[in-house]
């Protein structure tokens, strides 16, 4: 899939872009599978270390990075050189209180580029009462807005950051992906999400996208995966590929690569609550 010209407008003047469709049911239903087979496998959820760069640890994640199904879109937005910095997996239980207040992600994670886009796909429902995202047009154009770490326990941010002032509740947008879609963002756009208030568990990964001249500015080391065209200047180590899930070749790999991030992502904080 390409996207029309007001696709494309839509995106550079909201900076956001929903719903497109990725994954077919039965996809959905293979990825769901393999990740909850090794949630089953720690007592029933994700160890917190296994939440980024997860991509190293799932095989279908790996694939789905580089799936033109989700690359079409994001080349049409970043040109044909992409990176992808990062995969996260945000789940919350059905009932369960967890949020991510309002914040935006070129404050913390130490990429030079204002191009870096997230694209969030669903594996299960996200609709509003599950706690979908929310997102405030046009954040990604100016300064970036006040942060304060305010850390709480339901907060699914490193540090619970949240913008101070800036946004504006009653002009937020909703992005609520059925099972296999996605919703694309600008990392620099502010965005949100409330608790999950429904039947299901809202399971959704982020991918992480961004030109391959990006640097990090922040970290001294740092990897990510090259999923389209070629990059010469390899400012990031580019990341092995998983062969199976929890391919015990690149879980060392793996462990470097989240502590790098979540190094980069607490920098600066008076607390790492990290549980890597
Ligand atoms: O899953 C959520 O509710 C928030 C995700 C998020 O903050 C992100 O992908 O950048």
């Amino acid at each position: 899939m390409t996207l029309t010209s007001a696709e494309r407008d839509q995106y550079e003047r909201e900076g956001y872009l929903f719903p497109i469709d990725v994954l077919t049911q039965d996809e959905v239903a293979a990825c769901r599978a393999s990740l909850e087979a090794v949630e089953a496998r720690n007592g029933g959820k994700l160890l917190p270390a296994q939440r980024p760069k997860s991509h190293l640890l799932f095989k279908w994640l790996d694939d789905l990075i580089r799936d033109p199904r989700v690359l079409d879109p994001i080349e049409a937005l970043i040109g044909p050189n992409i990176l992808c910095w990062n995969t996260i997996f945000w789940i919350k239980d059905a009932g369960s209180e967890s949020f991510v207040s309002w914040h935006q992600d070129n404050r913390y994670w130490g990429l030079s580029s204002d191009k870096v886009i997230t694209a969030w796909l669903a594996l299960s429902p996200a609709r509003i009462e599950n706690g979908c995202m929310r997102v405030m047009p046009g954040t990604h154009k100016g300064d970036v807005l006040h942060h304060e770490d305010r850390y709480h326990d339901d907060n699914m941010l490193t540090r619970g950051q949240e913008i101070t002032e800036g946004v504006d509740d009653a002009r937020a947008v909703f992005m609520p992906p059925e099972p296999g879609q996605m919703s694309i963002h600008n990392y620099r756009a502010a965005h949100a999400s409330g608790p999950n208030r429904g039947a299901d568990r809202r399971i959704g990964v982020s991918m992480h996208f961004m030109p391959v001249e990006t640097e990090q500015v922040v970290g001294a080391w740092d990897s990510a995966a090259l999923v389209r065209g070629h990059d010469p200047r390899r400012a990031f180590e580019h990341t092995p590929r998983a062969t199976m899930d929890l391919d015990p070749e690149i879980l060392a790999f793996h462990a470097k690569a989240a502590k790098a991030i979540n190094d980069i992502l607490y920098q600066g904080a008076a607390t790492n609550t990290a549980k890597l």
